[in-house]
């Protein structure tokens, strides 16, 4: 079951600048950066809400590591703005089984490995009515203080 927005993810073309934009705008700290060579990402977490039990919600701003990635490709058609929405489930196996059992496409056959150490997949745009859509379990150590 979906309970929760997990993050909105944000592309953008430098990661430094945008990460200071959100706090010197808005007063929001980054609480972990990383990059995921996979997704072909450099990207910061930054925590909007406070709980600290694996329901947190999250911006994830994002600067490709190379332009044939998903995030580079998408910067190079739209510039910067959202990119995608995630939804926090405790179960993403089941959930993108019960969406690939409706007809949407589910981009993974198993979840990958998103931010924090999470379990993530993505649907695809076209059947989201235009919105990729990600799909996540936190890691356990999420859901503890750090
Ligand atoms: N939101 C909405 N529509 C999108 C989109 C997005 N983020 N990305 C692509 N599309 C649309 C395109 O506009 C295009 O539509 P048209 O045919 O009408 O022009 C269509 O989808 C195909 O786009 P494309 O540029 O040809 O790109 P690809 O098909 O090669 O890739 C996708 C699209 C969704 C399969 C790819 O972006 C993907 O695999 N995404 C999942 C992984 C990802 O996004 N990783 C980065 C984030 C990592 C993280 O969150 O941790
Ligand atoms: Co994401």
């Amino acid at each position: 079951m979906l309970t929760r927005i997990d993050h909105i993810g944000i592309a953008c073309f430098d990661l430094d600048k945008t990460v200071e934009f959100y706090r010197a705008t808005y007063g929001f700290e980054v609480s972990h950066t990383e990059v995921n060579e996979e997704q072909g990402v450099r990207e910061a977490m930054l925590r909007i809400n406070g709980t600290s039990d694996g329901g947190a919600s999250y911006l994830q701003l994002l600067q490709p590591t190379r332009e044939d990635s998903p995030v580079g490709k998408w910067l190079a058609k739209n510039g910067e703005g959202v990119h995608h929405i995630a939804f926090g489930t405790a179960d993403v196996d089941a959930d993108a089984a019960a969406v690939r059992d409706k007809g949407v496409r589910v981009l993974y056959d198993e979840p990958r490995t998103g931010s924090m150490g999470s379990r993530i997949t993505f649907l695809h745009p076209k059947d989201c009515h235009g919105v990729l859509t990600e799909l996540v379990t936190s890691a356990p150590s999420a859901h503890k203080e750090h």
